[in-house]
């Protein structure tokens, strides 16, 4: 296996240096990290890791759903789709007093960063108004501030960046050539084109994927080739495990190693080095040796609170002992 490319030694010499000539990677290679040895991977992502962060340190970011259910897109993984009968309720928007006082709590437990999510293939004017307000009453209370919203036009980014958001979350979830076989309603290039804008407007961009779902070690390879490659690649990188939700399409799809996951994390680590690499979805069906694994691999942010969007994600008080026992603390 080739893996002593010039690139390769400089993204584990140089780790970092994001500012720089920015580095193109190739799916080949990528892949090839994905098949080093797991020791050499994980000390190659530990290097990464400590010439860049605290390796104790992680950031913590609790998820409200804002608006939840009854979405007009139709990825396969997702609850909230209206094309899957899921028992998700529909639920139009909170009203910010009720967001607000979701983010203090989430202060108060020690989130530093709160993000809101929406179940909008795009958002409308009206939608915006109330989700300006929010953003500018969150980041009052001293939070870092995360939008995921959908599709944005410009006039929408810019309302985003004039009220003060801090990070967009918008997912490439996998990689082009098995987007298809996902989603049918919008396309790879129209991720594409709202995470430009959200760049060009100045924000932070939040943007990752989905693995277990069906794809090939390539395919997972190439969702970090895309993300990698991004000028600059994404400050926060949420690597999510699919969460296999009852009446939707990848219900059954085949659970994936968890091994596999923590390479995931630790390539995009290596790939990535600068960024914040979160243990996304699916921490409430993994093991606490598997998160322990993927804090080695590189992983330094997780979702911090009892529900993700729409599904469970391990208890405030069970997390703090998780992180205790490994002798973590919040960023
Ligand atoms: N509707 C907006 C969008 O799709 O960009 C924002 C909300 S959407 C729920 C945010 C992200 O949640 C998706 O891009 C996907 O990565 C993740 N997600 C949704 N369902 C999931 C599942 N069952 N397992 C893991 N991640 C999931
Ligand atoms: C991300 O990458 N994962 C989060 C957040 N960004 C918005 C969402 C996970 C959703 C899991 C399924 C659910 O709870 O509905
Ligand atoms: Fe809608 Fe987002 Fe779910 Fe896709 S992932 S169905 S866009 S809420």
């Amino acid at each position: 296996m080739n893996i002593q490319t010039a690139e390769l030694a400089r993204a584990v010499s140089q780790p970092g240096k994001r500012n720089s000539t920015p580095q193109r990677w190739i799916v080949a290679d990528v892949e090839a990290l994905f098949r080093l040895p797991f020791a050499d991977l994980l000390y190659r992502a530990q290097q990464a890791h400590r010439e860049n962060f605290d390796p104790n340190a992680v950031q913590l970011s609790t998820l409200l759903s804002i608006k939840s259910g009854g979405c007009t897109e139709d990825c396969g993984y997702c609850p909230q789709s209206a094309f899957h009968s899921t028992g998700v309720e529909n639920r139009e928007m909170l009203d910010v007093e009720t967001v607000v006082a979701a983010a203090r709590a989430a202060q108060q437990s020690g989130a530093g960063r709160f993000c809101m999510g929406a179940a909008w293939r795009e958002p409308s004017d009206e939608d915006m108004a109330g989700v300006v307000e929010m953003v500018k009453a969150v980041r009052g209370l001293g939070m870092e501030t995360c939008a995921t919203l959908g599709m944005l036009n410009d006039a929408q980014t810019e309302q985003l960046r004039a009220a003060g958001l801090d990070y967009y979350n918008h997912n490439l979830d996998t990689a082009p050539e098995f987007y298809g076989d996902i989603i049918s309603t919008r396309v790879y290039q129209d991720r594409l084109d709202t995470l430009e804008r959200v760049r060009k407007a100045g924000m932070h961009i939040c943007s990752g994927g989905i693995v277990g779902m069906g794809e090939s070690l390539a395919q997972r390879a190439g969702l970090i080739t895309q993300l990698a490659n991004m000028d600059p690649y994404p400050e926060s990188v949420p690597i999510n495990n699919l969460v296999r939700v009852e009446g939707t399409p990848l219900a059954q799809a085949e659970e994936l190693d968890p091994l596999d996951f923590v390479r995931t994390i630790a390539v995009a680590r290596i790939t990535m080095p600068a960024a914040l690499v979160r243990l996304s979805a699916g921490r409430q069906q993994m093991s606490d040796a598997v998160q322990a694994l993927c804090f080695l691999a590189g992983a330094n942010s997780i979702f911090y609170g009892e529900r993700l969007l729409t599904t469970g994600n391990p208890d405030v008080e069970k997390d703090r002992v998780l992180l205790d026992k490994l002798g973590m603390y919040p960023m």
